[in-house]
Formats: structure tokens, C-alpha cells, sequence
């Protein structure tokens, strides 16, 4: 070991007992450092270690990053970067690489310059990562040495030392994620990291990330993730992904910088009527924008409206609002500054003022240009708006004569809705029940004090291609929205929400799969709150029944069947009398039977539908319903198994 990596006694000394504190406080408030021990925390620990090898590659010194998924779920990042500094740390007094490991907050106070992105876990560390970690390896390959040095659950004992030569530079770290901590899993999903590690390929064109899936089972499989067209290939992709079809051939393309402050932002049409904007500040989804996103908006409906008035073709004296002209917009708007402010609860709000202007100012003038040299797609856009703003105007009557009549026929509630007998919101429950023969056993089974029925028929309409007028006057839907009381869109207002929990209920194949994603893709495009505020579940009926004389259980998937199977065989593992039914449907149940397995708020199991579902579930939903089959036949391959269950 070189005579430079023993620093020298005292300082050494100092510097471990911090780290121990430190360390410590991220051990027993996991939470507090990476939102939750839950799947959610567990891949963000990946994100964190990723996002500083990004950093590098930021600062112009990286072009490689490699993730793998080993065996027992172990995850190795490499870079080619300069390597992460092993010198002394001038004020820890230990190599600096071990400072990053093991002091809090550490990570990008030395060294670098230029943008510190460090989007996981806001920036605090690669510590944490080891703190949460039952063993960490650090690698670094500086060109002239291998250092290298390894960690337990945060602590060391053998400071980073050389292990062997190399002409090479680079970090590789590899780390397994502590089963004390993560007590509910620490199984990575490809899907979840491949969704990230895209996202940021896109932010940062010319990147290339390789990622690959080696645990070793069917599931292995590898991605290289390279986008030399960065977020213009991004709107590509999410049209594609999608399956819309787009307005105008190319994306539109602007960018520009304002002093340290970078914003560059990609556009394009489609034929849907859903407007996506994703925006990102120092490669961090800002999912309640901000003023970044705040200032394209601004600039997008001036510049439309300019157009317009310079043509004459706006409608006499009206103006297109922002809604109309974002009608099927997919835009992706990313910003890089030297400082982020992420405001909010959940800290997904950009917060500094002078981006807006800057940006607002940026797209206006380049957009304005963009329109002036392409007459063909500005007139393309200008239409698309316009017909935005009449189909607006139609929902306007369509909603007023709804509030009419529901004016005179005051409280008509749904013909088919077996209502629960007491009035509150809380504590009551509305079952979503599709078909006739389990609505019938539904409203049997049920408690009629507080659990109130609304069986669904007739034929769907397709919500993905209708705009908010066709919802009024559907009779599939229009029930529900009656039920709920809550009314849509903006009319929404959830202080009339007749009921403390909406429960959809229906069968385990693919047409209940079918009914829970329509429906939750109503909910999240029309009635997004209740979703937000937590009243939409999902009830869970049993698959199987197995059963031996007199006694039963219940079942809600093959794991589970078999685990009864075995505790009801004989001592000898016989299995001969023990009895198993497969329920195809609801309505094979009886309404005892679908009362204590499905209805029974002492027994029954149910999920509580969150944003991310109602999410995948809108993406699932249009691939479905869409009316382009190339890109469903891709997903329901890409997708096998989960187009078999189609289980959200
Ligand atoms: F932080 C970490 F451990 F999570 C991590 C850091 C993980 C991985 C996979 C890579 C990295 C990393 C850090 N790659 N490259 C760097 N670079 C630096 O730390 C570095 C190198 C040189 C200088 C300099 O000023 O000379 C400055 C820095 C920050």
C-alpha cells in the first residue's frame, strides 16, 4: 500500500467517528434520505449511483456508462470516466473518494464545475447508497493504478488501497442492497430501471448506457440506450410508443442558453387529443412544473395566437387558450442550471423566477421564426388549435345543458345504482361492478348500510379518442359520473364525492383487465383528484378455492393455491382429497361467497389505485383501444406476459 492512502493517525481518527454519525442517522431513518424502503427507495439507490457517473459524462469526460443486474441482485455501474479523486481530501484528511462514500451530503462538494445534476435522490450522495447497503465495492482506475475499497452497511475497515495496475480510467461500483433495510424486497425490476435509464439517455444526447439484466434467469436481456437525437427522439419515441400518429413529419427544435442557465425543448403533434408535457430541470422530472414549464406554455399560445391574428384566421374576437393549444401536444421542455429549486410537497416544482422569462422569451422568438420559415406546419398547428377551441365551445353547451337538466331533475341518480342507505361521504363505498349476474350477487351479498352497488353495461366509448363533450350522454359512463356525484373535467369537485371509496370490481381475465383499465383511464383523464386523493381501489377476488371436507380457503393466486394445497395434503403430502376450483368469473361466485372473499371489510383484500397506475394504465389503454395495430402487436410482444393477465 503506498505511503499516501495511510493518512495520518489523528485526522483519521476524526474523520471515522463523523463518519459513524453520520452514517448512522441514514440507517435508522432510511425514509427520510430516499423517500421509502419500499420498491420505490430500492431503485433509487441505482439512480443515485448512475447519476453521478451522468455528472461525469456531463462534464465532458465520460461517453460509456454500463449498468448490470448480477446475480442476487447485485448492481454494478461502471464509467469511463477520470475516476473519482483517491487523493488526500485536503479538510477530511482521508482519500476523497472515501469521503464520498461515507460523509453525508458530500457528494460534488469538490472538484467538477458546470452542472450538478445528481437527480435520484436530490444529490445527497453516494453515502447513502452505502449506508443502505449491506456491502458496497468501490473500483477506481486512475491510469496509472487499480484503488480499490470495500464497505458494510456504511462502515470500513482497510482505507482504499492499490490492488494492481492499469492504463485505464474509470469508476466501477458494485452493491448489494441491504435486506434489513429493504425488507419488502430488494428485487429490481428491469422494466422500472430501463424507464429511467432511457429518460436520461434521451436528456443527455450522445450518451450511451448499457444496460443489461444478468441475474440469470429467461428474463436476462440487454438495452443499449443512445439517443444521438437527445429529446427530439424522445417525442419520437413516446409517439411511437404510444402508437399516434404524427401531425407534422419533424419535431420542432429549439434552444438556447441565458448566462449559466441552459433550456432546450422539443415538440410535435399527434392525432390524439391528450396533451403530455414532460419537463426536467438538471435531468430531474418536475412532475408539477414549474416555471420552466410555465414559461413554454406562455410562449406556445402567444405565438399560435400571433399567428393567427396575422392571418386573420382567428374566430372574431376570441383568442385560442392555452388548453386549445395543447390539444395533442407531446413536448418534452429540459432545462440545466447551475442551482435547482424544486418547491412543493414532493419537491417536483421548479421554483426559479428567472427561468420563466428566459425561456418564455427563448421559445417565442425561435418558435415565431420556426412558424415564419414553415407556413406548411404552422398552418398544420394553427388548425389543429382551432379545432381545439370549437370542440371546446361544443363541451361548453354539452356540460351547460347536463347542469340544466340535472338542475331539473334534481338528484336522479342512476336507474341501475343500488345506493347504500346511509348519506355520507365517509365511511361509504360505491362497487363498480361490470356485468349483470355479479352486480346481481354483489348487491346481494353486500352490506346495505354503507356499501352501495352500480352494476356497469352497455358498449364503451373509447376515451383516449374522445374529447370531454362526448363523455355527457354516455351511457356507460355517464352512471358512474352521476353516482359519484363529483361531476368532470373542471367542473370537478370533490367536496360532492358521494362516497369515501370507489371500488372497481371485476373479473381476473383479460375482459375485467380490459373493464380496469378503461375505467381507470376515465378516472385519470376526467377525474384526476379522486385518484390523487386516494378514493379509487381496486377489489381483489380470489382465483381459487381449495378445499378439503368441510374446510376452505381462499386463494388469490397459483403461489398462494399451492402453498394450501401442500398445508391441506396428508402427512404424507397426498393430495387426493384436497379439492381445488377455479373461479372464471364473479358470477360464479355467490353472493355469501363473493361477500367474504371480495366485499368483506374484515377479510377482503383490496388495492388502493395509485397516480402511477392510473399512469400505466392510460399508456396501456392506448395501445389497446388505439387504432394503429403495429405498435400493439409490438407492445403485446414486448409485453407477453403481462398481456396475458393485463393485471394492473
Ligand atoms: F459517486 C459514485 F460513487 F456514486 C459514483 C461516482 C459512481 C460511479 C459509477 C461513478 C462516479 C464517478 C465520479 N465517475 N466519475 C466521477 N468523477 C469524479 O468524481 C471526479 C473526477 C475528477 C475530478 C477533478 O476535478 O479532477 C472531479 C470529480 C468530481
Amino acid at each position: 500500500m503506498s505511503e499516501e492512502m495511510n493518512p495520518n493517525t489523528q485526522n483519521y481518527d476524526e474523520s471515522q467517528i463523523q463518519v459513524l454519525e453520520g452514517l448512522e442517522a441514514v440507517r435508522k431513518r432510511p425514509g427520510m434520505y430516499i423517500g421509502s424502503t419500499g420498491p420505490k427507495g430500492l431503485h433509487h439507490l441505482v439512480y443515485e449511483i448512475v447519476d453521478n457517473a451522468i455528472d461525469e459524462a456531463l462534464a465532458g469526460y465520460c461517453t460509456e456508462i454500463t449498468v448490470d443486474i448480477l446475480p442476487d441482485n447485485v448492481i454494478r455501474v461502471s464509467d469511463n470516466g477520470r475516476g473519482i479523486p483517491v487523493g488526500i481530501h485536503p479538510k477530511e484528511g482521508i482519500s476523497a473518494a472515501t469521503v464520498v462514500y461515507t460523509i453525508l451530503h458530500a457528494g460534488g462538494k469538490f472538484g467538477g464545475g458546470g452542472y450538478k445534476v445528481s437527480g435520484g435522490l436530490h444529490g445527497v450522495g453516494a453515502s447513502v447508497v452505502n449506508a443502505l447497503s449491506e456491502w458496497l465495492k468501490l473500483t477506481v482506475y486512475d491510469g496509472t493504478h487499480i484503488h480499490f475499497q470495500e464497505f458494510h452497511r456504511g462502515d470500513y475497515t482497510d482505507p482504499i488501497h492499490i490492488i494492481g495496475d492499469t492504463c485505464q480510467t474509470g469508476t466501477t461500483v458494485e452493491f448489494k442492497a441491504d435486506p434489513q433495510i429493504f425488507e419488502e424486497t430488494t428485487e429490481y425490476d428491469y422494466e422500472v430501471l430501463l424507464k429511467r435509464l432511457r429518460e436520461q439517455a434521451f436528456l443527455n444526447a450522445g450518451i450511451r448506457i448499457v444496460f443489461s439484466d444478468k441475474r440469470g434467469g429467461e428474463q436476462d436481456r440487454s438495452e443499449v440506450l443512445h439517443y444521438e437525437g437527445g429529446i427530439r427522439q424522445f417525442v419520437e419515441y413516446l409517439h411511437k410508443k404510444r402508437g399516434l400518429e404524427s401531425l407534422t413529419q419533424e419535431v420542432i427544435y429549439v434552444s438556447g442558453m441565458d448566462g449559466d442557465s441552459y433550456a432546450e425543448i422539443a415538440l410535435q403533434y399527434n392525432d390524439s387529443y391528450n396533451e403530455m408535457i414532460l419537463s426536467f430541470a438538471n435531468n430531474i422530472h418536475t412532475a408539477d412544473g414549474g416555471t420552466h414549464e410555465t414559461g413554454f406554455k406562455n410562449a406556445l399560445t402567444k405565438v399560435i395566437n400571433e399567428y393567427g391574428k396575422k392571418f386573420g384566421l382567428l374566430k372574431d374576437g376570441t383568442r385560442l387558450l392555452g388548453e386549445d393549444v395543447r390539444e395533442g401536444l407531446t413536448a418534452i421542455v429540459s432545462v440545466k442550471l447551475t442551482e435547482c429549486e424544486f418547491e412543493g410537497q414532493t419537491k417536483g416544482r421548479l421554483g426559479n423566477p428567472a427561468v420563466r422569462p428566459f425561456v418564455e422569451k427563448m421559445v417565442f422568438d425561435k418558435l415565431m421564426s420556426y412558424f415564419e420559415e414553415n407556413p406548411t406546419e404552422a398552418r398544420a398547428i394553427f388548425d389543429k388549435s382551432l379545432s381545439a377551441q370549437t370542440a371546446r365551445e361544443a363541451a361548453k353547451k354539452a356540460r351547460e345543458t347536463a347542469r340544466r337538466k340535472s338542475a331539473m331533475e334534481s338528484a336522479s341518480l342512476p336507474g341501475k345504482l343500488a345506493d347504500c342507505s346511509e348519506k355520507t361521504t365517509e365511511g361509504t363505498e360505491l362497487y363498480i361492478v361490470e356485468g349483470d349476474s355479479a352486480g346481481g350477487s354483489a348487491k346481494e351479498g353486500r352490506d346495505r348500510r354503507y356499501q352501495a352497488i352500480l352494476p356497469l353495461w352497455g358498449k364503451m366509448l373509447n376515451v383516449e379518442k374522445a374529447r370531454i363533450d362526448r363523455v355527457y350522454g354516455n351511457e356507460k359512463l355517464m352512471p358512474i359520473v352521476t353516482a359519484l356525484g363529483t361531476s368532470i373535467g373542471e367542473d370537478f369537485d370533490i367536496t360532492k364525492l358521494r362516497y369515501g371509496k370507489v371500488i372497481i370490481m371485476a373479473d381476473a381475465d383479460v375482459d375485467g383487465s380490459h373493464i380496469r383499465t378503461l375505467l381507470l383511464t376515465f378516472f385519470f383523464r376526467f377525474m384526476r383528484p379522486l385518484i390523487t386523493n386516494g378514493n379509487v381501489y381496486l377489489a381483489q377476488p380470489p382465483l381459487f378455492k381449495v378445499s378439503r371436507g368441510k374446510k376452505y380457503k381462499y386463494a388469490f393466486d397459483e403461489t398462494e393455491r399451492d402453498r394450501y394445497i401442500a398445508e391441506m395434503a396428508d402427512a404424507d403430502g397426498n393430495t387426493s382429497k384436497v379439492g381445488v376450483q377455479r373461479y372464471k368469473g364473479l358470477g360464479e361466485m355467490s353472493s355469501q361467497q363473493l361477500w367474504e372473499t371480495t366485499m368483506d371489510p374484515e377479510t377482503r383484500s383490496m388495492i388502493r389505485v395509485e397516480l402511477e397506475d392510473a399512469e400505466r394504465a392510460d399508456e396501456i389503454f392506448t395501445i389497446l383501444m388505439g387504432d394503429k395495430v403495429a405498435p400493439r402487436k409490438d407492445f403485446i410482444e414486448q409485453n407477453a406476459k403481462y398481456a396475458q393477465n393485463l393485471d394492473i
